[in-house]
């Protein structure tokens, strides 16, 4: 068996960093990673349209100026084949895979007190050991089916977004019925309508939906990206969620409708995430205030959708604008004006079953050729539910997050000494441009390391105060947005899991730049709340 300073559980952005950072320290470490690549998400997640909404030029890593200069993005919100070109290009360039082992699921994982040593066994029967366990699972990591009757009958093609095929999906002629309409829904539904031959969509909620705006990066702007990546980062390091994209200081109710009005317009002209993140002050806290931008967007809606019936189906009636992770799209709406495009809401007929040939409503059959699930993920905890984790005395950490996850700083679990959990439950990272976070979460823990070394000693746990005081932190933090009152991953409801059917935020929502200091603070006191032995 091997016998690591660290192993880390996957290959993904957090994964590759975290090895890089490590390996720097002079710690010997090894990635495991399920997937027969890296690039986590991206890897997984090749469904067509699927692409950033972040930009670009503000997602990639900004520590190595080499990787900053030698890689161009081509657009202003690249497409998944491209980010996955962009994960391969750092692995290669950082000579990462020769520490990676691929194909090599981890199924458990056991702390041994007496020995300070964690022990992982994988899918394909590879054990090892390691004084440090650092997850990097990915939030958006385990996919999950819907709970209808009948989904393992159905026989005809059938894919879940997140695992879909590496072989090429032709829709041309097809009938596709597709389940779901929330980020990924919106995008994979925008692509195919395109080819496809029929297309049925089932929503149960409709979200609000934004226009992405993408372009290509000519090469004057691709030098100019180049020259201010310093600025365009000390940008997003100083904004609430690490985007480029920050908030106007006015209150909505503060300024005449007019100029609310000219605000709300152009930003639904501009690129990526303004309109969410770069809005009035107030419009992700205030009811009155967010009434007044999810007027307009129920009126861009009716001005895009022509058949009225249609838009109203489309149009959100329990959640304001912004409540719910907001999908950016480049012609969604206009997907729905296709007369081979059907939108089916399951509120009003539900779901029934999955048969053999197709999906049956309360009051129709439709046959498919082919159904794709982008019914989401059983977000932020599910991928650490799926191994068995055991910390002290041979707790599982699935009992322990049994009702809802509880942490210090979303880095560490009392009970679990040198387990770190990288874009874990309650960091920052899960609400953030994620690269920027996961840099900050793998900067710390690298830190504590090094600190660890230095200072001789083998084995930090927080303390149960500690968790129990960050914990109701993050859920306190999170009672002045209004998202916190709203069903969705974000707060923890996955309505196709037993476990998951009340709320409870996951993510910590203080900002990025209050969350950093706080973690800082935490590491200048000497590691303040964790015991070190
Ligand atoms: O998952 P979701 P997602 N019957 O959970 C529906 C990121 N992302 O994969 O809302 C019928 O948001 C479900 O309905 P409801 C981003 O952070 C980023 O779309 O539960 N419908 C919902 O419509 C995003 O937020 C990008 O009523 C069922 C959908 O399936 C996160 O990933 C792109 C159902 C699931 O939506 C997750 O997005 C894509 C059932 N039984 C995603 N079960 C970028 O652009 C589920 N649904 C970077």
């Amino acid at each position: 068996m091997q016998d690591l300073d660290a192993i880390i559980i996957g290959a993904g952005i957090s994964g590759l960093y975290q090895l890089h950072r490590l390996r720097e320290l002079g710690l010997s470490t090894r990635v495991f990673e399920a997937g027969e690549g890296v690039g986590g998400t991206w890897y997984w997640n090749r469904y067509p349209g699927a692409r950033f909404d972040s930009e670009s030029w503000t997602y990639g890593y900004s520590f190595d100026e080499e990787i900053l200069r030698d890689w161009n993005w081509s657009e202003h919100f690249a497409a998944q084949p491209e980010t996955l070109r962009y994960c391969n290009f750092v692995a290669d360039k950082l000579d990462l895979r020769r520490d990676i082992t691929f194909k090599s699921r981890v199924l458990s994982a056991r702390y041994d007190e007496a020995e300070v040593r964690w022990e992982i066994e994988s899918e394909d029967g590879s054990r090892a050991r390691s004084q440090f366990l650092i997850t990097a699972l990915g939030p958006l990591s385990a996919p999950t089916m819907p709970n209808i009757p009948g989904v393992a009958s159905f026989e005809g093609e059938a894919y879940h977004t997140g695992r879909w095929p590496h072989e090429p999906v032709s829709f041309e002629g097809k009938r596709v019925g597709v389940i779901g309409t929330g980020a990924t829904g919106v995008q994979v539904i925008t692509e195919i309508a395109k080819t496809v031959g029929q297309l049925t969509v089932f929503q149960r909620t409709p979200n609000w939906c934004a226009p992405l705006h993408n372009s290509p990066i000519g090469a004057d702007t691709q030098r100019r990206i180049k020259e201010t990546y310093p600025e365009i980062f000390a940008t997003c390091r100083d904004s609430f969620g690490c985007f480029i994209h920050e908030p106007d200081p006015r209150n909505a109710l503060d300024v005449s409708a007019e100029v609310r009005e000219a605000l709300y317009e152009k930003l639904y002209g501009e690129p990526g995430f303004g309109i969410w993140m770069g809005n009035f002050r107030d419009i992700l806290i205030d009811e009155e205030a967010n009434a007044t931008i999810t007027a307009f967007m129920r009126r861009k809606i009716r001005e895009r959708v022509e058949d009225p019936e249609i838009a109203e189906k489309l149009t959100p009636r329990d959640h304001g604008f912004g409540t719910r992770r907001l999908p950016l799209e480049s012609g969604y709406y206009e997907a729905f004006n296709q007369d081979n495009v059907q939108l089916v809401d399951v509120q009003d007929t539900p779901i029934e079953r999955i048969t053999p040939t197709g999906i049956v409503t309360g009051d129709a059959d439709y046959p498919f050729d082919m159904i794709i699930y982008a019914t989401g993920f059983d977000a932020i905890t599910g991928a650490f539910d799926r191994i068995d984790i055991r910390g002290v005395g041979g707790q599982r950490l699935k009992d322990k997050w049994m009702n809802g996850p509880s942490t210090y700083l979303g880095l560490q679990i009392a009970g679990f000494p040198n387990l770190m959990t990288v874009a874990g439950p309650h960091s920052a990272t899960t609400f953030c441009n994620m690269p920027r976070c996961i840099e900050q979460n793998v900067d710390w823990v690298t830190e504590l390391v090094r600190y660890m070394r230095n200072e001789g000693f083998e084995r930090v746990v927080p303390t149960t105060e500690a968790e129990e005081t960050w914990t109701a932190r993050v859920q306190e933090t999170a009672q002045r947005f209004l998202f916190s009152r709203v069903d969705s991953w974000m707060t923890g409801v996955n309505k196709n899991l037993p476990n998951k059917q009340s709320r409870s935020v996951l993510v910590y929502t203080g900002g990025a730049p209050k969350y950093r200091e706080l973690c800082d603070e935490v590491a200048a006191n000497g590691y303040e709340g964790f015991e070190l032995s």
